[in-house]
């Protein structure tokens, strides 16, 4: 019995400790934000996919967790938080905006989680998995302005795989980072 008492215990410390983290990430990102717009330089005219700004954030992100660098990750996560918040429905048909609504939703909370787990890169790479799925959703509903491929690595999470969407046919592996970095295949490509 004392055992499940302090398991329960431990877990509800566990959960505090995590929302405080979301609360801290929530103060600080109006600061984030200038730093998320300056990171997208791509000229206006280059940018005919609506999900582009997205996209780059989260390349970035991948990137970073191919290089085991929880920071870049981090930051990357709040700028694609910021993509996020800022994508411009407008023009968008009604069927569009709710496919973009069903996806960002979720989208934005594995970003925002990300964005709080500096030193936790186990985490950030949970996150990033559900995160690769809404993405490859984003470009199949939306398209994109650049070639990308759908990578996939048979041995992350004990050998079930997971997919990463990548800018290059190189194989980098943000799951496995440089412990073995070409693990994977190309799965598909996206146009
Ligand atoms: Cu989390």
């Amino acid at each position: 019995m004392k055992n499940i008492i302090f398991s329960l215990a431990a877990s509800i410390l566990f959960l505090a400790a995590c929302s405080n983290e979301t609360k801290k990430n929530e103060t600080t990102s109006s600061a984030d934000s200038i730093t998320a717009a300056g990171v997208d330089t791509t000229p206006k005219s280059q940018q005919e996919s609506p999900i582009n700004n997205i996209i780059s954030a989260y390349l970035q992100l991948k990137n970073a967790l191919t290089k085991d660098n929880d920071k870049d990750a981090a930051s990357s996560g709040k700028a694609l938080e910021t993509a996020f918040a800022d994508f411009d429905k407008s023009s968008l048909t009604a069927d569009k905006a709710k496919l973009y609504d069903d996806i960002a939703t979720d989208a934005k909370e594995h970003a925002e989680h990300i964005g709080a787990n500096v030193g936790n890169i186990k985490h950030q790479r949970e996150h990033f998995e559900t995160l690769s799925q809404d993405i490859y959703d984003l470009v199949k509903g939306f398209g994109a302005s650049q070639k990308l491929y759908v990578d996939h690595c048979p041995m992350y999470n004990e050998n079930k795989g997971a997919n990463w969407i990548s800018e290059s046919k190189d194989i980098s592996n943000p799951y496995l980072g440089q412990a073995m970095p070409t693990c994977g295949t190309v799965k598909e490509e996206l146009k």
